[in-house]
């Protein structure tokens, strides 16, 4: 499997997630600030998605997925025994489902577009910061009473998370009102598997 990324952006919550279950990954690093977004080889990003965005996911046998959600259930089901994902028949399963469309929609899609697209201005991201305050809020009142987001065990939702979250570092975000999230973070940030792929990806735990 080829995982397309740009360091530290969403594309990294697959990697954590390959990295965890042990999946081996072939890396193809993509620039996202350049237009056409350039992978390493040279060739655009659309020529093997027509999205043009990381993470894209190609399967050995030449199929592409893209979509960082549909991409961690897949590698998460790759390796059951890593138990990246709760068992399909679990009431659970709907609970990560529940955690993966709140971090997609109300997390990354509030960061983004402002923290990748200075072009548009200071006010998005105004308004965007205010709007992560109420998200922080909902993730510090789960993360009070459990050390993780679904069945208290590591799943690709703590993945998905701790990689959005971590866009909040040199931001101007300061994580100090939700010391919870804080804790939970710093946590998701020593595994061995969130080392590794940091510093795959040139960055720093
Ligand atoms: N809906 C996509 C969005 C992916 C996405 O926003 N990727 C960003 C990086 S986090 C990107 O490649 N941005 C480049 C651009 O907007 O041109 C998903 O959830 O996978």
């Amino acid at each position: 499997m080829k995982l397309y990324y740009a360091p530290g952006v969403c594309s990294l919550a697959a990697h954590i997630a390959a990295t965890e279950a042990g999946l081996p990954l072939d890396l193809a690093k993509v620039d996202i600030r350049s237009e056409p977004h350039r992978i390493a080889d040279g060739r655009d990003l659309k020529e093997v998605s027509p999205k043009g965005v990381v993470p894209v996911l190609e399967l050995d046998d030449g199929r592409i997925l893209t979509e960082g959600v549909a991409i961690l259930l897949y590698l998460a089901d790759r390796k059951p025994e890593a138990m990246l994902a709760p068992a399909h028949d679990s009431f659970d399963r709907y609970r990560l489902h529940e955690w993966l469309t709140f971090i997609s929609s109300e997390l990354h899609k509030t960061f983004s577009p402002w923290l990748f697209h200075p072009e548009y201005g200071p006010q998005p991201a105004i308004i965007a910061k205010e709007r992560l305050r109420d998200r922080f809020g909902i993730l510090q009142a789960h993360l009070a009473a459990h050390d993780y987001l679904v069945a208290d065990r590591f799943s690709i939702a703590d993945a998905y998370c701790f990689t959005i979250m971590n866009w909040s570092r040199g931001r101007g975000i300061d994580l100090g009102d939700w010391p919870h999230l804080m804790r939970y973070l710093a946590g998701i940030a020593e595994r061995p598997s969130v080392r590794a792929a940091l510093a795959t990806e040139g960055l720093r735990a």
